[in-house]
């Protein structure tokens, strides 16, 4: 009897009878008005972080949005979708399954194997890798600690600098200032890695290390990058403390001094897009800024890596005007992204940051810009929304390899640009 019993069991459980339900992103197109206030209410009403756009006030008919819905908010949110007759699709079934697996193995390893450059990686490894990176290599790559986030932990930059060459220009990479866009750090690693062993073999990354230096800050919002790890992969902002709310974290691409808090902003600490008190009130983004003030005469390139959507963005995302020099940055980028198409066959849009997805002031490129760096991109790696925030590890190294083209390219462009100027002085 208790053999029928466990064979009874086990038959159901194959049938699905006893399926466990999981956490699940959704995407959901609402095609009128009243739709799109409904979908603003799931995403606000119910336990659920909304992944595309990135707050509910961007959300509009016609426009796919991704939701990334708990298993215990599941039966709500898609019957409250479907007695609506709201269209939805399931992206990801077993978004859980995923986000374990993207922490797997993630302990240190020797970095000579390749595979650790193909994994996610906790703060302390990263810590641990900035280590035994300028340990590694000291007379190529100094550490430079630019600040200390809000709950004190380091800023650290590397420095790579490949050849003494008098007055040499530079350029600068800051990856993942969103705590959940992991593929962001994990391609500040790779660029480290290529640049390092590739310096006198890779013609391109040589012709770049032989006329800038390269600044990298791995991780820019240390303290939401642990609590990713820790307690909400979902996590975006810093973890500031308000004082007028019960909220935590500022949007640290929202708290730079360009167009402060205008629209595509928002002054609410519960938003995802809140702008801080005040221009550069975070320690993360203060630290960049004061760094970059302090270097601007050598500084040339400034890249901010994101996720996800596949965009390589420029000036302006704080205002509609064009900037001064957009056909140039219009034609770099081009460029880039014609490079990926080519060798990764992957499509990735292009275009000035407000005309191509959205107004956003505040945001660290066009800050940079308008202090004179005047090639300032933002690049949104992989993917379009298959897996965005979770992309899988297996995932990491084709991702890294396309924006490493792209960066590349752009280098190289600026080099030549910037050449040419000086000889014509
Ligand atoms: O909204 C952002 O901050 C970026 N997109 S993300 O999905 N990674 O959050 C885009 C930033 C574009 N540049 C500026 N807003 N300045
Ligand atoms: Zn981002």
């Amino acid at each position: 009897m208790k053999t029928l019993w466990i064979l009874f069991v086990l038959l159901n459980l194959d049938k699905g009878y006893c399926t466990k339900t999981h956490d699940q992103v959704l995407s959901i197109t609402p095609k009128t008005q009243e739709q799109v206030d409904i979908v603003k209410n799931v995403s606000t009403q119910f336990e659920t972080v909304l992944w595309q756009p990135v707050s509910p006030h961007f959300i509009k008919e016609e426009n796919q949005v991704h939701l990334f819905v708990p298993a215990n908010s599941s039966t709500s949110v898609k019957g409250l979708l479907e007695k609506n007759t709201i269209t939805y699709e399931v992206l990801l079934t077993k978004a859980d399954e995923l986000m374990a697996m993207q922490t797997r193995d993630n302990s240190t390893d020797p970095r000579s194997s390749s595979s650790f450059y193909e994994r996610y990686h906790s703060l302390e490894d990263i810590y641990d890798w900035i280590n035994r990176t300028i340990q590694d290599s000291p007379n190529t790559a100094n550490l430079i600690l630019i600040g200390s986030s809000y709950e004190k932990r380091p800023l650290y930059a590397l420095k790579l600098s490949l050849n003494n060459r008098p007055n040499k220009k530079a350029m600068w990479i800051d990856c993942g200032i969103h705590a959940r866009e992991w593929i962001a750090p994990a391609f500040c690693l790779w660029f480290v890695r290529h640049a390092l062993l590739h310096y006198g073999k890779n013609q391109d990354i040589t012709n770049i290390l032989d006329n800038m230096d390269v600044y990298i800050l791995p991780v820019m919002n240390p303290d939401g990058y642990l609590y990713t790890w820790t307690t909400d992969r979902m996590w975006r902002k810093n973890r500031s403390i308000s004082n007028s709310s019960i909220c935590v974290g500022a949007d640290l691409n929202r708290n730079f001094d360009a167009n402060w808090c205008t629209v595509g902003a928002s002054h609410d600490p519960c938003s995802e897009i809140y702008c801080g008190e005040f221009p550069e009130s975070e320690p993360e983004s203060q630290a960049v800024a004061d760094f970059l003030r302090s270097h601007k005469d050598s500084v040339q390139l400034y890249f901010s890596i994101h996720s996800y959507s596949q965009m390589l963005l420029f000036p302006y995302s704080c205002t509609l005007d064009e900037a001064e020099n957009h056909k140039d940055l219009l034609e770099m980028a081009k460029e880039a992204v014609e490079k990926i198409q080519r060798y990764y066959r992957n499509n990735y849009k292009y275009g000035a940051g407000a005309r191509t997805i959205y107004l956003a002031p505040g945001g660290s490129d066009d800050w940079a810009y308008n202090l004179g760096i005047k090639y300032s991109f933002t690049f949104e790696l992989q993917d379009r929304g298959q897996y965005g925030f979770l992309l899988p590890p297996f995932r990491i190294s084709k991702a890294c390899n396309e924006a490493l083209t792209a960066v590349k390219s752009i280098a190289l462009r600026v080099i030549e640009k910037t050449q040419v100027a000086r000889s014509s002085v």
